[in-house]
């Protein structure tokens, strides 16, 4: 945590590899305005991964983002994040849930200046009932009406148990702005006054109260996890136990699904920034560690169940279509076993009605080229293994929800519990 790493210098900063264990692919979630594709840009601005003109935020470029599910990657610390950003409005429940399957993880977005919807607290059930890692962002910290300590508990309480911060905020000189916060597990200041990454020191005489009861509350909780029985008797003993055995079990605790870490961001000023990029890539889980969705055969007939392996046979689902003005029609794909190349044949398949009206349709299409979903950048990429996200084109029968398979295997993706939800 907080190692406050930069993007390798020189190494080609942009966001790809070949290996799922590099991959974290996490969903933004949250109330229409909480400021999640705010938080995106800040995020992206962060890691250097698009060089977008200063004051790009606000236009009508990211309004349009918000209005529809997106993906962008990012490169933090050798790690590719996909970010699924969803609309907030309930128009879009289907993009919603179809960013929720494409992901391994979620990170719920709540304002710090208030307010929460029900859909919200859904949808942290929902995540719940399939043991997805979650992790809350307190934003907008620069609010007027900002109260990080009121966002938390309303957390606490709407959310449950297993809610709680890493950090608290701390005040600048004009007692009013947040401008560092206290990270509990390190007992360290980290000083958002210069910008990013923020400058990390010891914290005052004074600041040590509060640090002390917080972190007790969040070590206890975390080490109530771990799988290391004897260390929470022998924290309450009195032994203090070193902050990377805590961090591992912190991590362990999110992967998981058990313990929901709260981290106060402003996309604003760059406060917690950086520490909430060090949890995303160091406590949500890689693919390898999550369950894959059941396949079949286009038959129905039964399959093993599937490996995120990038040797494996191919599946991918179609998370959305849209067009794009360069490209043409294009397909948000999500692989979850196997390696997608262009310039292939594949078999494209769903459960939706096909041309007849007949229950189930499949097709063979060819698919032409893989991009990185980068915004404007489109950037042509030669794969896409298991575990990661991408842009296809060529494949213009595909609807949301399909499957993508090998023509010589044909596959099946099960429709999952929560798709049936209302
Ligand atoms: N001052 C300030 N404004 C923010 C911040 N985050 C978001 N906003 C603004 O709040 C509004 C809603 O944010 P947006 O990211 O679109 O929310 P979303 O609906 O959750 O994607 C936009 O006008 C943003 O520019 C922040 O940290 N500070
Ligand atoms: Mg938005």
């Amino acid at each position: 945590m907080a190692q406050h790493s930069q993007n390798e210098g020189g190494a080609d900063p942009a966001p790809v590899t070949g290996e799922p264990s590099e991959i974290r692919n996490v969903v933004l979630v949250g109330h229409s305005g909480a400021g999640k594709t705010a938080l995106v840009e800040a995020l992206l601005a962060a890691t250097g991964t698009v060089d977008r003109p200063a004051g790009a935020g606000g236009t009508e470029a990211v309004r349009q983002r918000s209005a529809e599910l997106t993906c962008t990657p990012l490169r933090y610390d050798g790690i590719k994040v996909n970010l699924l950003d969803t609309p907030g409005s309930a128009e879009f429940a289907d993009e919603l849930r179809a960013g929720l399957r494409a992901a391994d993880a979620a990170l719920f977005v709540v304002s710090a200046a208030g307010g929460m919807d029900a859909a919200t607290v859904d949808l942290w059930e929902e995540c719940a009932a399939l043991d997805m890692p979650r992790v809350v962002a307190v934003s907008r910290l620069d609010h007027p009406k900002a109260d990080f300590d009121e966002a938390v508990a309303l957390s606490q309480r709407l959310f449950g148990d297993n809610v709680l911060p890493l950090h608290l905020t701390m005040l600048g000189d004009d007692g009013v702005s947040v401008a560092g916060l206290l990270e509990l597990i390190t007992r360290r200041v980290l000083d958002y006054t210069g910008g990013l990454p923020a400058a990390v020191r010891e914290p005052e005489p004074e600041h040590l109260p509060a640090i002390g009861e917080a972190r007790d509350e969040l070590i206890e909780t975390i080490l109530a996890e771990s799988e290391d029985e004897t260390l929470l008797d022998r924290y309450i003993d009195g032994e203090e136990i070193a902050a990377d055995v805590l961090i591992d079990d912190l991590e362990t605790a999110v992967t998981g699904g058990h313990f929901y870490p709260v981290v106060p961001v402003c996309a604003e000023t760059g406060v917690g920034v950086d520490a909430l990029l060090e949890v995303l890539t160091g406590s949500f889980p890689s693919p390898l560690e999550r369950d894959l969705p059941v396949i079949t055969g286009v038959d129905g007939s039964p399959r093993p169940p599937l490996l995120c392996d990038p040797d494996g046979p191919l599946v991918a689902e179609v998370v959305k279509t849209t067009v794009d003005p360069q490209l043409g029609k294009i397909s948000l794909v999500r692989v979850f076993s196997g390696t997608l190349r262009p310039d292939q044949t594949v078999y494209v398949s769903g459960p939706g009605p096909d041309e007849d009206g007949q229950p189930g349709h499949g097709t063979e299409a060819h698919l032409d080229r893989l991009h990185l979903p980068l915004g404007e950048t489109r950037r042509a990429v030669p794969a896409c293994v298991a575990g990661d996200i991408c842009v296809v084109t060529g494949v213009d029968s595909a609807r949301a929800g399909d499957t993508i398979s090998a023509p010589g295997d044909p596959l099946l993706i099960e429709a999952r519990e929560a798709d049936n939800q209302p």
